[in-house]
């Protein structure tokens, strides 16, 4: 066939020229936002349906959005999940602890103490709330923003930080990019930089633990611009195929990198309608509201315990600062979208929650917000005692080739011992510890 540019009608057809249509975000830098076109139910108007129902019970959830805090900061309707005021107060910790750690973080990367870092501000309650409403040995395979869990599970902040430096003391040796931690010990599953790997991982972990007669379930998650990969949708399959028990999580927090959502599909359906397809249970949630996150994960979890099977759960919510140390979103999102995000803030909203609740004061907060920055500060001291980035004092050269075969093949015996020679003919005052 003879080519033809694309911009020219066929002769004799009165058939209207196709095009696509190319997503582009409501806002961008200078533009004011107004986030009236977002619908926002009112809190507790949203119905909990029993935890063994049918999935198709829950096809209304995944459009409608669970809220438990209301507008006068008191929690209210069936999703209430009456947590008492200490729990309540730990979780209000824990969230508080992981956006101290994450702003002295993000500051250490930019005095070049760190390569790279990335921060959950506004999202911390998806993780945290999530993490309360697990059993600790319950496995978790997260994405890079949900530090908040490993700090819930009582991981010590020293041992991030020491991850973080890639320095002498880091647990993984320098072999993973800052902020990918993993911890066996807290069911922790390695976090992997490649999207969307944790949802199959979580789907054959929670298979391979129903095939043992295990009584452990597994909970993933995912941002919603992952949702996009193929990755995702095999999960979805397998653990309805076999009603494994899972819990998978997509965060919306609005953006992938500086892609919007629009273009993982938000323009067309919510993310917890995904579950719709494939016959599984769905929820979407106020992620900024810890009350709902929590009683939405506790549902999914007691769900996937009484094997009735994996539940998806949306968390809407907004990422309030920068993809990470190596974005800056004034290129492509307009400034004011954080301040107008109807949601609000996670940590203001359980805080105002507890004091509504004559439980918290401000005064206590304010206190509790100076001993977390202590805390934080006195971790990061003791952290670089161990050695920040390019200070030499990492693992020794010579480990990147251990641990991978139990004895060290010729070939990668060859590669080791020639490298060192390498390094010792570039930095003669080079000394190998
Ligand atoms: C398979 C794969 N594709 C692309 C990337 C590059 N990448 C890293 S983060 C990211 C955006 C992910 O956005 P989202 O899933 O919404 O998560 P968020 O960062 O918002 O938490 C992209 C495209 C990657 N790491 N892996
Ligand atoms: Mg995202």
């Amino acid at each position: 066939m003879a080519d033809r540019p694309a911009s020219e009608t066929p002769i004799g057809s009165n058939l209207p020229p196709l095009s696509l249509h190319v997503p582009e975000p409501r806002f961008r830098p200078g533009d004011p936002v107004d986030y009236s076109h977002l619908p926002i139910p009112p809190a507790g108007a949203q119905p909990r349906p029993d935890e063994g129902c049918p999935a198709s019970d829950t096809a209304p959830l995944c459009t409608d959005l669970i809220r438990v805090l209301d507008e006068n900061h008191r929690a209210v309707g069936p999703w209430d999940p009456r947590l008492d005021a200490e729990t309540l107060r730990r979780m209000l910790r824990v969230m508080a602890l992981t956006r101290a750690f994450d702003d002295r973080m993000y500051r250490g990367q930019r005095q070049g103490k760190t390569s790279f870092y990335m921060k959950c501000t506004g999202e911390e309650a998806t993780s945290v709330a999530s993490a309360f409403a697990l059993a600790d040995d319950d496995m978790v395979f997260p994405s890079y923003r949900q530090q908040g869990i490993l700090i819930a599970r009582g991981y010590p902040i020293v041992d991030m930080i020491n991850q973080i430096y890639s320095n002498r003391a880091d647990k993984l040796k320098g072999r993973q990019l800052p902020i990918m931690y993993s911890s066996r010990e807290h069911n922790f599953f390695t976090i992997s930089g490649n999207l969307a790997t944790q949802y199959p991982q979580a789907a054959g972990w929670a298979m391979a633990s129903a095939i043992k007669g295990d009584s452990r379930i597994a909970s993933a998650w995912v941002g919603e611009g992952s949702s996009a990969e193929g990755d995702f949708h095999a999960a979805m399959t397998f653990a309805t195929v076999y009603n494994a028990p899972v819990v998978f999580n997509v965060v919306n927090n609005q953006w992938a990198i500086s892609s919007f959502s629009g273009f993982a599909g938000a323009e067309r359906a919510t993310f917890a309608s995904r579950a719709v397809g494939y016959g599984m249970a769905g929820l979407r949630v106020d992620g900024n509201d810890p009350l709902a996150v929590y009683a939405a994960a506790r549902w999914a979890a007691n769900r996937a315990r009484a094997n009735m099977g994996p539940t998806l759960i949306e968390h809407f919510t907004y990422r309030a600062e920068g993809h990470s140390t190596s974005d800056d979103p004034g290129q492509y999102r307009s400034a004011q979208e954080r301040e107008e995000w109807p949601l609000g803030d996670p940590i203001m909203r359980l805080k105002r929650h507890l004091i509504a609740r004559g439980e918290w004061s401000v005064e206590q907060h304010t206190a509790m917000d100076t001993e977390l920055v202590e805390h934080v500060k006195a971790a990061t001291k003791e952290a670089e005692k161990n050695g920040v980035l390019g200070h030499g004092l990492h693992h020794p050269f010579r480990t990147m080739f251990e641990d991978v075969f139990e004895e060290l093949p010729w070939h990668l015996q060859e590669q080791s011992e020639q490298a060192m020679r390498e390094r010792r003919i570039k930095w003669p005052e080079w000394k190998e510890s």
